[in-house]
């Protein structure tokens, strides 16, 4: 692979991020923006109401809702593959488990403004978070399908506690909107092709402009108790498994489901 494996695991240890740019081909991009975008379209019209008003992203791009069966083979194959799985394996050594697929756009309205969150704040409270930031965290893999401005990371926050600024920000408190800006703030420019790892529980915040479509693919450790959070519809049925190259990512997720 095009980058050492210990060197990425010890700038996600570090920072809670890494990017490696260009690591996939037009062909590969090419291909799976033209299943994402059917995905998109018909999402788009079954959400009419929501996508005006408030939406800005969509998630279980695998289910069975949109899309019909070679196109979730390919998008399972492209999960699953082995650019994908080197890299999940350098964060993620034992048994990694595939959770869900989520789809970034810009909101329809242009006063909607990005914002800053660690994805646990929707799950747990203030006394909580501050706890589940030491246990281990879910990963996000960013696949932009366009050039965009990209998302805004915190380093380092997936392993510590906001500073006063950024808690007065993210909760909005004091004053302060979770749009605004912080100077502890790190902003990553991606291109298509390029791929972003980064933990869910750091402070982040994507960033909306130019045409930005990405897909993020969110995995976890089978150690830790995520299984609940994904949902049947986003797996294969075994009818695919034999169809997807390296299924171990799906098999992993469908072993902890049914331990229950
Ligand atoms: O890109 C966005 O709008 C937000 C991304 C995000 O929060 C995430 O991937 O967890």
């Amino acid at each position: 692979m095009v980058n050492n494996r210990s060197q990425l695991q010890r700038n996600y240890d570090e920072q809670g991020y890494f990017v490696i740019r260009n690591y996939f081909n037009d062909a590969e991009i090419s291909s799976l923006r033209k299943v994402v975008l059917k995905f998109h379209q018909l999402w788009k019209k079954d959400n009419a109401k929501f996508y005006q008003e408030e939406a800005f992203n969509s998630s279980l791009i695998t289910g069975s809702q949109y899309l019909a069966f070679d196109d979730r083979v390919k998008l399972f194959n492209f999960i699953s593959s082995k650019k994908i799985v080197d890299v999940v394996e350098s964060v993620i050594s034992a048994k990694p488990a595939f959770m869900n697929t989520q789809l970034f756009f810009n909101p329809v309205n242009p006063q909607q403004k990005d914002f800053w969150h660690r994805d646990c704040q929707y799950d747990h409270d203030v006394d909580v978070q501050k706890k589940v930031i030491h246990d281990t965290q879910v990963v996000h893999l960013r696949v932009p399908l366009f050039d965009e401005l990209g998302m805004e990371l915190v380093p380092g926050t997936h392993k510590r506690w906001d500073n006063d600024e950024e808690f007065a920000v993210r909760q909005e408190k004091k004053g302060k909107v979770s749009s605004d800006s912080l100077s502890t703030g790190k902003k990553i420019k991606l291109a298509a092709g390029d791929l972003l790892v980064f933990s869910a529980d750091m402070i982040h915040r994507g960033l909306y402009g130019l045409d930005r479509l990405a897909l993020d693919i969110l995995v976890f450790d089978s150690a830790a108790n995520f299984a609940d959070y994904v949902d049947d519809d986003c797996l294969p049925d075994i009818s695919m498994l034999d169809k997807i190259a390296d299924p171990s990512l799906f098999i992993n997720t469908l072993h902890l489901k049914s331990m229950g």
